[in-house]
């Protein structure tokens, strides 16, 4: 297995400095025992934050830590207070965080937040490219470093890389809204595996890639320059054993015992969260005092014990949220409350894991709300220490965990009613039906517990890089490119087929300005008059458009697919009669689907129309095609006609006419000794596989093809042909020779 680096805001070790004095504590947290197997073959490196702010830590101390730490696996990343303050309170915590969690009222969007945010990813990315190599397997974890997969990936290009996200990815109305929305998906984009607790995130994710960078996917993965990016689902899961077998835990079993001698036998529901206004507890108190109002008769007989974890206090929001916390428990233990009887009880700090879990197996009901959370990790731990299989567990349909927890009473934390409703039932109900519910939940959680996860996720992540392997097998390699300028060197009959949308030029939003400049003809005449090719251009554009570009250079014409061919100074000729009839018939409906749809656009060539969907939401054009394939399929077979999809259109015309007979044709003018077809879409595969198996056919994109070879970019096709471009035709014409022009 390769040696694995980690990469994490936090590093599971914290150092913290005391009386001039160095501390240090470690971490049991989810990612750590996730990867504990890792970490201990001695495989693994951690890169992160140690939690100082290093303007208070002198050189000569950082080595100290620097040197401890590295005893552990891992490496610091030192962030001074402004980097934290910024970046880390700053762009992560009061912009990406409240956004991602569907909160744009909380969201800052600040230039200076931003800055320091690209600094601290571009910090972390000198410290992993200072002990990484190529061949390591990294792994990137959460929103604090979404632009560092995009960073490594610049400097390490064999590496591969994975990433983690920790949170929700939001739907696309709610990221566009973010300035900086293409450099994050740009930042993740380096990355060869894109992790997510739900499909619903990698759902949102795909159509943020699609609509604002405009790459598109097929079954989770981005077809993205020379490489693949695949998203795939990974809920995180708990380190079940730790948490199932603290029943036996005599630390644990004393806390119980203060527990229940604090509250005697009342019913206990727990919610337990950092303090956020993510988690919903204004909300559940709301519902609490609600279920109160609503079953009088429950009054002293329950007891919701809601422990706040300190967080981010630093943040104004955080400390706007506590006050408001602190004023409605105030409010419900005075409206509700008796001599001896707090409905609530409030513990406003981080527990002991003992008090932690001595908490989960008393309480008869856990309260787990958010308005929005990635997974919950608190719902999944309360099921797993349930001994006796007794307890409920309540939980918002917004949490990541609610895919996997079906069994809990599912509610929308936002419906105090259906909340205060939940409660109820859950104090009512039968033990049976308790024990059901929670043991089917925790089947679920020992199979596919953290560890399981962290494999799984690496394992996943090894096999992108063979994906990537086989990939690179099919590109041009520099050896095959020279072995080819060679054979076309030495060829006296060359024969050169260029697509030329997303071949000699990019595709556009407006087709009718794809003119092509006056470099690109400079070097198309150099081809055919200095170097003595024969050079097609095979497109499915009108020859109307392709005689006002090309009318006065030495090309060969092909237009429509293959309908029409004009050899130089020639006229165009038909390469076999057509039937045209049936656009009258087949027009009105298309015109029906173009009005429709908004962006869409007709065109009507001489001998097919073609429907343009460039410019037209993804989504519904790929509902319209599908429509207007079932629409026209009785009469596309009774008028032998055929459909052509190619690069976001699609083209109806006379079955049997693509560029693949044009390109038998082309082959059939002489006695070729060297070809060459170069294409990037749909319509060139007709091309390509038509061609003998010796011919030399490239792709441009790095999709499957029936081409012989990939390159990735038009750039890649244009200093090919350059090359060609400079080797001169001999007077004999039977050779010829590279020279500088
Ligand atoms: C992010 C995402 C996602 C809590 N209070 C105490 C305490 N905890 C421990 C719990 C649990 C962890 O903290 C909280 O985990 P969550 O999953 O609820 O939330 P985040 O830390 O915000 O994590 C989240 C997670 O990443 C994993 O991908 O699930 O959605 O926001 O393990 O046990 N532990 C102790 N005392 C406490 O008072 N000892």
């Amino acid at each position: 297995m390769k040696r694995i680096v980690l990469v994490s805001n936090r590093l599971p070790i914290t150092a913290e400095k005391k009386k001039g004095q160095i501390h240090y504590t470690t971490s049991v947290g989810g990612l750590a025992t996730g990867l504990d197997s890792f970490h201990q073959s001695n495989k693994c490196l951690w890169i992160g934050w140690p939690g100082l702010k290093g303007d208070r830590i002198m050189a000569p101390e950082k080595e100290k830590i620097r040197t401890h730490l590295y005893q552990h696996n891992c490496i610091p990343v030192f962030l001074t207070r402004s980097d934290i303050e910024k970046f880390y309170d700053g762009f992560s915590n009061k912009t990406i965080w409240p956004l991602f969690h569907y909160f744009p009222q909380h969201t800052f969007y600040e230039t200076d937040l931003w800055k320091s945010y690209v600094h601290v990813n571009e910090l972390f990315a000198d410290a992993v490219l200072e002990h990484a190599r190529d061949d390591d397997v990294i792994w990137v974890h959460d929103y604090q470093l979404m632009l560092l997969p995009a960073l490594l990936r610049e400097k390490l290009p064999n590496a591969t890389i994975g990433f983690f996200l920790h949170i929700p990815f939001p739907s696309l109305e709610i990221f566009r809204l973010l300035p900086w929305r293409n450099e994050l998906l740009t930042g993740l984009l380096g990355a060869d595996l894109i992790g997510f607790h739900t499909y619903d995130y990698i759902r949102h994710f795909l159509n943020s890639v699609r609509r604002l960078l405009g790459h598109e996917y097929t079954f989770s993965q981005i077809s993205y320059g020379s490489r693949l990016v695949k998203a795939d689902v990974f809920p995180m899961g708990i380190d079940y054993k730790r948490f199932s077998s603290v029943g036996s835990d005599p630390e644990v079993k004393k806390e119980i015992t203060s527990i229940r001698e604090k509250t005697g036998d009342r019913a206990l529901i727990i919610a337990i969260d950092r303090l956020d206004y993510t988690k919903g507890i204004l909300q559940r108190l709301s519902a609490f005092d609600l279920f109160l109002d609503r079953n009088p008769d429950m009054k002293e007989k329950v007891t919701m014990i809601l422990v706040e974890v300190p967080s981010r206090t630093a943040v104004e929001s955080y400390r706007q949220l506590k006050r408001d916390i602190d004023e409605s428990i105030g409010r419900i233990n005075g409206k509700h409350g008796s001599l001896g009887w707090a409905p609530v009880l409030n513990l406003y700090r981080t527990l002991p894991f003992s008090t932690l879990c001595a908490l989960y197996q008393t309480c008869d009901v856990a309260l787990v709300t958010p308005l929005r959370d990635g997974m919950n990790l608190v719902a999944k731990e309360y099921v797993a220490t349930k001994k006796e299989n007794s307890g409920v567990l309540i939980l918002s349909e917004m949490a990541g965990a609610a895919r996997e927890m079906g069994e809990a009473i599912v509610v929308n934390p936002n419906n105090i009613d259906e909340i205060a409703a939940a409660i109820k039932e859950a104090l009512c109900m039968e033990k049976e039906e308790q024990v059901n519910r929670i043991a089917l939940m925790q089947q679920r959680l020992t199979r596919y517990d953290v560890r399981r996860w962290a494999h799984d996720f690496v394992s996943r992540l090894e096999q992108t890089r063979h994906l990537r392997e086989k990939l690179q097998s099919h590109r041009l390699s520099k050896k095959m490119r020279d072995k080819l300028i060679s054979e076309a060197a030495n060829s006296s009959k060359a024969l050169l087929m260029l697509d030329y949308d997303g071949t000699l030029v990019p595709h556009s939003s407006k087709p009718h300005k794809s003119i092509p400049g006056e470099k690109l003809l400079q070097l198309l005449n150099r081809l055919t008059d200095f170097s003595g090719y024969d050079v097609a251009i095979v497109s499915g554009r009108n020859k109307e458009t392709l005689e006002r570009w090309f009318g006065k250079t030495n090309v060969i014409l092909c237009a429509e697919h293959g309908v029409w061919i004009k050899k130089p100074s020639d006229k165009w000729e038909i390469l076999e009669p057509q039937e045209n009839n049936w656009k009258k018939e087949l027009k009105p409906l298309l015109e029906l689907f173009t009005d429709r749809t908004p962006g869409s656009v007709l065109e009507e060539k001489d001998y097919s129309l073609a429907f343009h969907f460039r410019n037209t939401d993804p989504e519904l054009a790929a509902l319209r095609v599908s429509e207007l394939k079932d629409a026209i399929l009785d009469q596309v077979s009774n008028l032998n006609l055929g459909i052509i999809e190619g690069n976001k259109v699609i083209e109806i015309k006379n079955a049997g006419i693509n560029k693949g007979t044009v390109g038998l044709k082309l082959l059939q003018l002489k006695d070729w000794d060297f070809t060459l077809a170069i294409g990037d879409d749909e319509t060139d595969e007709y091309l390509f596989s038509v061609l003998p198996k010796e011919t030399w056919s490239i792709k441009v994109g790095m999709n499957p093809t029936r081409a012989r070879f990939g390159v990735e970019s038009i750039k890649e096709v244009k200093e090919l042909l350059e090359i060609l471009s400079k080797i001169e035709q001999s007077c004999s014409s039977d050779s010829k020779k590279l020279t500088e022009v």
